[in-house]
């Protein structure tokens, strides 16, 4: 019986999947609490800063999906050693930080406001960050973000890309990666056939 539990939305993507995924990459059991958007705002109370991802591990709760990422990916051997790999790993992460931040605003919207702001965010903060991202990869090698080799960086851009390919943000078109970035569309191929990856969603399936 693990005595982990993250508790995440009930979708494949999101802020929550990586560490998902690194978990399952660990080896590490836990307990995968999904929870519906309907349910979320009755469960707002119970999250320490009314978000989630969030934790429980040793009678305590954690909180801030980077930070569970990093500790978890080291654990998996998923996280540079040396200083500037980290640095390169870790400035990835944090732009799909400001990506998540940038969608999630979009969240309630609905209608025309939602069209218009889901645009917006397609044209802009994505746009760019896609674009960013292509040109780290190919400085990188072309093959992974960081050290040469697989790492949570990977795993943070490879769930974002699938997710914008799967068309689960309305108004987001499902051929933005392609587009924009075809290194990345390349990349989240490549990426789901690692073999932790492809473990993971073959037992999700
Ligand atoms: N800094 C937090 C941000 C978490 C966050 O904003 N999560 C979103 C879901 S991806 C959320 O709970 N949004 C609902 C809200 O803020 O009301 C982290 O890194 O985990």
């Amino acid at each position: 019986m693990s005595n982990i539990r993250l508790t995440y939305f009930d979708f494949d993507g999101g802020r929550g999947e990586p560490i998902r995924l690194a978990l399952s990459i660990a080896g590490i059991e836990f307990e995968d609490r999904r929870i519906t958007f309907k349910d979320f705002p009755s469960l707002l109370s119970t999250f320490p800063l009314g978000c989630i991802p969030i934790l429980e591990m040793d009678g305590e709760t954690w909180t801030q999906c980077n930070a569970l990422l990093r500790y978890f990916g080291k654990k998996a051997g998923l996280y540079p050693e040396d200083p500037w790999q980290a640095y390169l790993c870790d400035e990835i992460l944090d732009i799909m930080e400001d990506v998540s931040d940038a969608i999630g605003k979009t969240f309630g919207l609905e209608g025309e406001a939602l069209k218009q702001g889901r645009e917006a965010v397609a044209a802009g903060m994505f746009s760019k960050a896609l674009s960013l991202l292509d040109k780290r990869l190919q400085a990188a090698g072309g093959e992974y973000f960081a050290d040469k080799q697989l790492s949570i960086a990977d795993l943070k851009v490879f769930e974002w890309a699938r997710m914008l390919g799967a068309g689960f943000l309305d108004h987001v078109p499902t051929d933005l990666v392609q587009q924009v970035a075809p290194a990345i569309n390349e990349h989240m191929q490549r990426i789901a056939d690692e073999p932790g990856v492809k473990a993971y969603y073959e037992k999700r399936a």
